[in-house]
C-alpha cells in the first residue's frame, strides 16, 4: 500500500524497526484540553484512597493509584478508557491525525479496540514490566497498533517507554509463570530484552506506533516531570479478538478509517491466552499494589 500521511522512509522504518515515532500527532489546543481533564483527574485521586469510578464496562474502577498514593502527593497511574467518559479523549481517539498514520500502517480499514491512560507523577513508583501486547490482545493477525501518544515531554528521566528493535518479527514470550499469568516475560527473558532495548523519547504531542508484537517495558519516573501517556489500541477490520477485552468498552470495534470487514484474516501462530485482570489495572496483574491493598 502506498502511504499518504507518511513518508516511504517512515512506513518502511516501522516495519522494521516495529515502532515509529511521529511529531505533532495532535494540535496544540487537544493537547491542552486533554492535560487540563487530566488535571482535573490527578485533584480529584487526592480525595480517594483506593481505586474509584466511574466503573468500566465490566464493572471494575476506571481509576487506579499505585500504593505509595497520598493525599498531598497524588500517584493516580491509571485511567481505563478514558474516551468512555471524556469528549476530548473520545475526538483524539477517533480522529487525531496518528489514526491516518495507523491506516497507513495496517489500512485502509482500521477499528478501535481499548484505550488508557499511564501516568507516571513525579515521586511515583510505577514500572511497567516487560511484555508484547500482542499476548493481552490477541488477535487473528498481529495488525495491531498500540499509539502511544506523549502528553508531556518524555525523556530517559521520567521514564520513557524501552522498546527492543526488531522483536516484533522474533519469538512471542511467555506471559505466565508456571499456570500464573504475570503479565510480564521472565526475569531472564527481561534482562535479555533490556539489554537490546532502547529508549523512546519525544516532545509532548508526539506519538510512538508501535507493533503488537514489540518488546517493551519502562521504569519509574525519576525526575520532577509527570509523564503522561495516552495509548490507543487500533486493528486492522480483518484482525478479530480472540481472547476477551482486557478493557472492555462500548466503542470496541467502532470502525475508524475504511471498511467493517466480513471475514477475518488468520495467522497461523500458537498464542498463549490471557487471563481477565479482576482488579483496576494491568499493573496489579504485574505485581504492583494498588491504594488500599
Ligand atoms: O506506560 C508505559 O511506559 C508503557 C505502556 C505499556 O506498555 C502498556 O500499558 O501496555
Amino acid at each position: 500500500m502506498v502511504p499518504s500521511t507518511l513518508t516511504r522512509a517512515q512506513f518502511d522504518t516501522f516495519w522494521k524497526n516495529g515502532y515509529l515515532t511521529v511529531a505533532d500527532a495532535v494540535t496544540p489546543a487537544q493537547l491542552t484540553a486533554l492535560n487540563s481533564e487530566i488535571e482535573t483527574w490527578v485533584e480529584e485521586s487526592r480525595g480517594h484512597n483506593m481505586p474509584y469510578g466511574p466503573p468500566t464496562l465490566d464493572g471494575r474502577p476506571r481509576f487506579d493509584m499505585g500504593a505509595e498514593h497520598r493525599a498531598d502527593k497524588p500517584a493516580l497511574r491509571r485511567i481505563n478508557n478514558p474516551s468512555d467518559i471524556s469528549d476530548v479523549f473520545l475526538d483524539v481517539m477517533r480522529d487525531a491525525a496518528t489514526v491516518d498514520i495507523v491506516a497507513d500502517l495496517i489500512g485502509p480499514d482500521v477499528k478501535f479496540h481499548h484505550c488508557k491512560i499511564n501516568l507516571k507523577l513525579p515521586g511515583s513508583d510505577t514500572t511497567v514490566a516487560y511484555h508484547q501486547d500482542f499476548l493481552f490482545t490477541p488477535h487473528t493477525n498481529s495488525d495491531v497498533v498500540t499509539a502511544l501518544l506523549m502528553l508531556d515531554d518524555v525523556t530517559e528521566q521520567n521514564g520513557c517507554l524501552r522498546v527492543v528493535p526488531g522483536s516484533h518479527e522474533g519469538p512471542l514470550y511467555s506471559l505466565f509463570d508456571g499456570s500464573r499469568f504475570t503479565g510480564a516475560v521472565s526475569r531472564e527473558d527481561e534482562a535479555c530484552l533490556l539489554a537490546r532495548s532502547v529508549p523512546v523519547t519525544g516532545k509532548a504531542g508526539s506519538v510512538c506506533l508501535m507493533h503488537t508484537r514489540l518488546a517493551h517495558g519502562s521504569a519509574p519516573n525519576a525526575s520532577d516531570h509527570s509523564r503522561g501517556l495516552y495509548i490507543c489500541v487500533y486493528s486492522a477490520a480483518d484482525a478479530f479478538p480472540i481472547a476477551h477485552n482486557p478493557m472492555p468498552s462500548p466503542n470496541e470495534g467502532i470502525i475508524l478509517r475504511g471498511e467493517k470487514a466480513r471475514n477475518a484474516r488468520l495467522t497461523e501462530a500458537n498464542i498463549e491466552i490471557p487471563e481477565q485482570p479482576k482488579s483496576a489495572s494491568f499493573f496489579t496483574v504485574q505485581g504492583q499494589d494498588s491504594a488500599g491493598d
